[in-house]
């Protein structure tokens, strides 16, 4: 039988399942990561499980969002996850090493495994020819213990590429926008995006990782590259030869969906406010004035970005009213970098140099000022997330931010008279570890450095049979997780304190959200289409469980954030009836009787809307083990039965 890359890798790591899309399949996991803002959560909760060591192969814990270190908070919880992973037989890799993808990318991804992380950019290491997927801490956990993760699954589009990238001024970003533009922030999911054709030749291992990275943008489970001789060449430059394989899809494999990308027809693109689908040609933009250029986060940090971001600015000087920042991805990058003189150019620009880290992508510093409009190599520009809510986030490629710095206006670079050396990742890197502890072997006596604001995670009791309560809010399409449990440098320190955090649930949409919802004893929300798209953090599910949010009702959920809500015991029902969200309002009393023998048996079950005196339709498709975590309460619970 003729099969695809993706179909190659499950069927080495099936566990179990039919292998067909939409069944539930079991695979075994050869590598895990996590990082600080969800690893503490995923740790304590492994830590629960009580289990004495990882039972993945490799497990690396990296920290690089939650790096400002204003009060003791941050540092105790790079500490706690630093003695966890010495004594749960992890790799750690030390905050200032990078940012987790771009990291292990360099020195962990290996072609035809199996990854999962906490963090919904995990497919990053899909440019490596990885099945790299994201997951929230529970799962993760879950899968430290167990060595196999339970998925339905995905389909799988092929997006065949076809020329080169050989106009001046577009780069892999452009790529990923280009589908983003087409497809939209809901095109991928359900879905893994295969690329194949021609135009894969062309692309280097960190630009194929720019453009799985930013498939997660599309709401897709994963993308994937195959592993060839580009694969061998940057696995070669990393000493690492000894990792690569060859694996490809079979000439005339099939796929559920295809799509064609011509690389030598893209423009620069850039993304408006507020999501990476907005997209418009840079040159249908030009003249806003502008008031920050970031360059780097896990799409485009990597040397061979760097190295032109620094071709363009050398010589120059950056726009007397923009501030401009650049984060390389990794130490490796920063300390190649800064050998090789690119360093003082950046310096010499007046551009800012911050540590490899997250930073401004999360709101981790370099908010922008009041009304700003603030041009970002990144890959979300959702409201808010950057730290200041009035704030106007473009997303564009590295090139063009860096022209648009030396401007300090949205402009075309084509029409600029530019220098620009669009330079090849090198034939050698600079290998130096000495940021990544090794785990331990002999663990058992390794004490965890517990700081005071590192609590226990919460546990739900098991689920109720009816519920009657009120609509504590109801939201519109696509909302993000940045929405429902904010990040930024304020709120991004008490990930491990879910009493602390739960005060900001929804803050930035309805300040009032965790003050009514504790008044009124809990209660349900509505959601539109897509709802809890974008990031792992489980936070969004677990803070409202603690707020007593019982159920979410919406038109559809993004895959790793209604997995987070199982986890947490809280029932993702969905309208059968797409139209009957209009008849739901916040503030509404809902009941809904016998969801036990419902998730039992998955009759049918109806909503009755007490204010407006209609019954709805609404439905819960779970596979056998999710309605058992339901019932349970949640996985911690669940677990304990089993
Ligand atoms: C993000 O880009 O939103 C994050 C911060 O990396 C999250 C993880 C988190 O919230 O800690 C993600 O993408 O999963
Ligand atoms: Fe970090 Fe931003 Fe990448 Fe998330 S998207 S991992 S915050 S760089």
């Amino acid at each position: 039988m003729r099969e695809n890359l993706v179909e190659k890798i499950f069927r080495e790591h099936r566990v179990s399942g039919n292998l067909c899309p939409g069944e539930t399949i079991s695979i075994s996991v050869d590598q895990v990561l996590t990082q600080d803002a969800t690893g503490t959560m995923a740790y304590l909760q492994f830590e629960a499980m009580d289990i004495p060591r990882v039972q993945v192969p490799l497990v690396v814990s990296y920290v690089d969002h939650n790096m400002l270190q204003t009060d003791f908070k941050n540092p105790d919880d790079h500490l706690f996850l630093q003695s966890t992973a010495a004594r749960y037989g992890a790799y750690f890799s030390k905050p200032g090493n990078g940012i987790c993808h771009q990291v292990h990318l360099e020195r962990f991804a290996v072609p035809g495994q199996v990854l999962l992380g906490t963090d919904s950019h995990t497919p990053t290491a899909g440019g490596m020819g990885m099945i790299a997927i994201g997951a929230g801490g529970l799962d993760i956990a879950t899968v430290m213990a167990s060595g196999t993760y339970e998925i339905k699954m995905p389909k799988v589009m092929l997006i065949r590429l076809m020329g080169k990238l050989n106009r001046p001024w577009v780069t892999a970003m452009d790529v990923i926008l280009e589908v983003l533009r087409r497809l939209s922030v809901r095109g991928g999911v359900g879905k893994i995006i295969e690329y194949g054709g021609l135009g894969v030749d062309t692309l280097s291992v960190t630009e194929r990782a720019a453009i799985t990275n930013m498939g997660v943008e599309l709401g897709a489970t994963t993308s994937i590259f195959p592993s060839d001789e580009r694969t061998k060449k940057y696995l070669k430059a990393q000493n690492r030869d000894k990792d690569w394989r060859q694996i490809k899809a079979d000439e005339d494999a099939s796929y559920d969906e295809e799509l064609d990308i011509d690389l030598s027809r893209l423009e620069p693109l850039i993304a408006q406010p507020h999501s990476p689908d907005n997209v418009l040609k840079v040159k249908e933009l030009k003249g806003q004035k502008v008031d920050q250029v970031c360059i780097g986060s896990c799409t485009n940090s990597s040397y061979q970005v760097m190295k032109s971001v620094s071709s363009i600015l050398r010589g120059r000087t950056v726009a007397p009213w923009c501030s401009m920042t650049v984060s390389p991805g990794s130490r490796q990058v920063y300390e190649m970098m800064a050998r090789e003189g690119d360093m003082s150019t950046i310096i010499a620009s007046g551009a800012r140099i911050l540590e490899p880290a997250c930073g401004p992508c999360i709101g981790m510093g370099q908010s922008p000022p009041t009304n700003g409009i603030s041009i970002r190599s990144f890959n979300r520009n959702f409201k808010g997330r950057s730290g200041t809510d009035s704030a106007m986030i473009y997303l564009c490629n590295p090139l063009v931010a860096t022209a648009i710095a030396l401007k300090g206006v949205i402009a075309d670079p084509r029409e600029m008279n530019l220098d620009l050396v669009e330079t090849e990742e090198p034939e050698r890197f600079l290998i130096n570890d000495n940021m990544i502890i090794s785990p331990f072997p002999n663990s058992e006596e390794v004490q965890i450095i517990r700081g005071p604001n590192i609590k226990e995670v919460p546990v739900k009791a098991p689920l109720e049979d009816d519920i009657c309560c009120a609509v504590l809010i109801k939201v519109g399409d696509n909302i993000t997780t940045d929405d429902i449990m904010p990040a930024s440098s304020d709120i991004l320190p008490l990930r491990s304190n879910i009493p602390a955090i739960s005060e900001f649930v929804f803050f930035r949409i309805d300040r009032d959200f965790a003050k009514r919802a504790k008044k009124m004893g809990g209660g349900v929300i509505i959601g539109g289409k897509n709802y809890g798209q974008g990031s792992s953090r489980e936070h969004a599910a677990l803070a409202p469980m603690y707020l007593g949010v019982k159920a979410v009702i919406a038109r559809s959920f993004a895959r790793i954030h209604r997995s987070n809500l199982i986890n947490y015991g809280i029932v993702p029902f969905e309208f059968q009836n797409d139209e009957d969200y209009q008849k739901m309002e916040e503030g509404d009393t809902i009941e809904i009787k016998g969801i036990r023998k419902y998730l039992g048996t998955g009759g049918d079950i109806t909503l009755c809307n007490k204010s407006k005196g209609v019954n709805i339709p609404i439905k819960a498709i779970l596979t056998a083990r999710e309605s058992e975590i339901l019932m349970a309460g949640g996985v911690l619970r669940w677990i304990k039965r089993h």
